[in-house]
């Protein structure tokens, strides 16, 4: 049997990353198969996380490997933030569905999260670095927020311009 194709992942501006994404009720084999496939396109498109809603499935799921060798794969279901340091710090960001921008976000530099893994088992994390960075940046994404809501109006519209216009003319291509 063939593959599945790789799941396309949402370029901003589009609305529906703007959805907020609703609880997972059961952690099943449709649930593991939508973890598998997050997984192919994350790697695919090189990146170090992915939440569902940039795959336009609006449930509460994300996956992350922020190791260099790619080789440790992370399945947060229903994530919460139990604690965040309340001390921040700016770093550049990016984003698999704002492609070719970066810039600055304040984060908490470590977090505490409990979630659900692939085999529905609760687990706690203590992230620190880039870890902990990604995770506050897809719980954004299952909020419906995309890191250039950090930035200001300004910016925000200048990016929205470029990736219109890049949009439509890899249309016409
Ligand atoms: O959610 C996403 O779009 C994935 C995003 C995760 C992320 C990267 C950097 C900071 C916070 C969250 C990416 O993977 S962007 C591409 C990428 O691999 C990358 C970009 C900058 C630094 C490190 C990695
Ligand atoms: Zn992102």
């Amino acid at each position: 049997m063939n593959p599945p194709p790789l799941l396309t992942i949402l370029s901003y501006p589009d609305p529906r990353l703007h959805t907020i994404a609703k609880p997972v009720a059961v952690v099943d084999d449709r649930v593991r198969e939508l973890v598998a496939r997050m997984f192919d396109a994350m790697y695919d498109a090189n990146g170090i996380g992915l939440a569902a809603t940039q795959v336009d499935a609006h449930e509460r799921v994300v996956v992350i490997d922020v190791s260099e060798t790619r080789d440790q794969p992370m399945v947060l279901i229903n994530p919460e933030i139990t604690w965040a340091s309340p001390e921040k710090r700016k770093g550049e960001e990016g984003c698999l569905s704002v492609p070719g921008i970066y810039d600055g976000v304040e984060r908490s530099i470590a977090v505490h999260v409990r979630a659900l893994d692939a085999q529905g088992e609760e687990r706690t994390y203590e992230a620190e670095g880039m870890l902990a960075v990604c995770i506050q940046h897809e719980m954004d994404h299952l909020m419906g927020k995309v890191f250039v809501e950090y930035l200001s109006p300004l910016k925000r519209e200048r990016i929205k311009s470029k990736l219109v216009k890049a949009q439509r003319e890899a249309l016409r291509a």
